[in-house]
């Protein structure tokens, strides 16, 4: 017999008591949102009417506008979901520069949601996996009105993590504190359906995901591991590893949810003022918590990604996460450097 999300929701709190109502009501809104972005997702080029929804579409442009439509219809779609139901008291989003406090209008609750509503955006016009990204976290004083500082907690303080990959299935990945479980969009039922609990990362590997393009720009920790991995049986490695760069986090990540490997974006010398490209509270924080739950190890080289306090709502973060022993090592060569 299947099992939907909201079932697994319910007998989760029932025997664990780990999801209040409001979180489970969260959780249901956010796992809908997905569900009609994956249709949008779907549609592709076809779904070029939406350009009228959101304005001005230059048909010269098709493919870099129909990109820019879909970040932009991900985040109205996860917004206009969540706003109304009593459980937000604000969200943040890749793509807004402030919060958004839920208005007036509606009752607020005592949960923030950060979302990056579509990652690896840059697949959209290629037909590559892509997928939404999300993150919960609790306001600090449920008394006080919300602002930005509610967000400034580290990714230990988050209640639910998660993300919706679109790809040949469409699977939402979750987590809330008790390991991972992996729900298949049944698009005949409209329902998201368990199809896998008890996520767990091999701790070692022989694959890895990096953008080699960048191997130049890299740091001596990083390159030394690439180096000896490229090494193969004949380095100090003593194995040949694999590679592989989807360009799209979530769909590297639903890889090495599955069969494990190590994937990194680390600090590089193109622009040597950022920590990192990836963004710390919409794609390092809900992933590194992921990979955790399911035995795996996420740091940015010097710490463990979860305990990074932050300090601005768009802050970036140099990321190495997946198989423990993989993890460790690389963080280990940064460390000693
Ligand atoms: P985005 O949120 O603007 O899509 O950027 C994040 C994406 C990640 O999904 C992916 O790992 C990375 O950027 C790919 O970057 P690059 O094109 O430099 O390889
Ligand atoms: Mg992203």
């Amino acid at each position: 017999m299947s099992i939907s999300l909201t079932r697994y929701l319910v007998e989760q709190q029932r025997a664990k008591g780990r999801i209040p109502s409001e979180l489970r009501l969260l959780l249901e809104v956010v796992a809908r949102a997905c569900k009609s972005i994956s249709h949008a997702v779907n549609k592709g080029a076809l779904g070029s009417e939406l350009g009228d929804v959101m304005g001005s579409a230059g048909s010269e442009n098709v493919q870099g506008e129909v990109q820019k439509k879909l970040d932009i219809i991900a985040n109205d779609v996860l917004i206009e979901a969540n706003e109304w139901g009593g459980h937000l008291a604000a969200m943040a989003s890749e793509e807004m520069d402030s919060i958004h406090v839920v208005p007036n209008r509606y009752p607020q609750g005592e949960y923030l949601l950060m979302f990056d509503p579509l990652d690896g955006s840059s697949n959209i016009d290629v037909n590559v996996s892509i997928g939404t990204i999300f993150s919960v976290l609790k306001k600090v004083d449920p008394n006080k009105g919300v602002s930005e500082d509610d967000f400034m907690q580290p990714g230990t303080a988050q209640v639910a993590a998660g993300y919706c990959v679109y790809g040949p299935q469409t699977t939402l990945v979750l987590t809330v504190g008790d390991g991972v479980a992996m729900f298949t969009l049944d698009r005949e039922q409209g329902s998201f359906v368990l199809t896998q609990e008890n996520v767990r990362i091999p701790a070692d590997t022989k694959e890895f995901a990096i953008n080699m393009s960048n191997m130049r720009h890299w740091d001596e920790p990083v390159k030394r591991y690439i180096d000896e991995c490229l090494l193969g049986e004949e380095g100090p490695r003593g194995k040949n590893f694999n590679m592989r760069w989807i360009a799209s986090m979530v769909a590297d990540v639903h890889r090495i949810l599955t069969r494990g490997g190590v994937f990194m974006y680390p600090w590089d010398k193109r622009e040597p003022g950022k920590a990192g490209k990836l963004r710390l509270m919409y794609e390092a924080n809900p992933m590194s918590w992921l990979v955790e739950q399911a035995g795996g190890a996420s740091t940015n080289g010097q710490q463990r990604i979860l305990d990074i306090q932050p300090t601005q709502l768009h802050q970036r973060v140099s990321v190495i996460l997946g198989s423990k022993n993989e993890v460790e090592r690389v963080t280990s060569y940064h460390t000693k450097a």
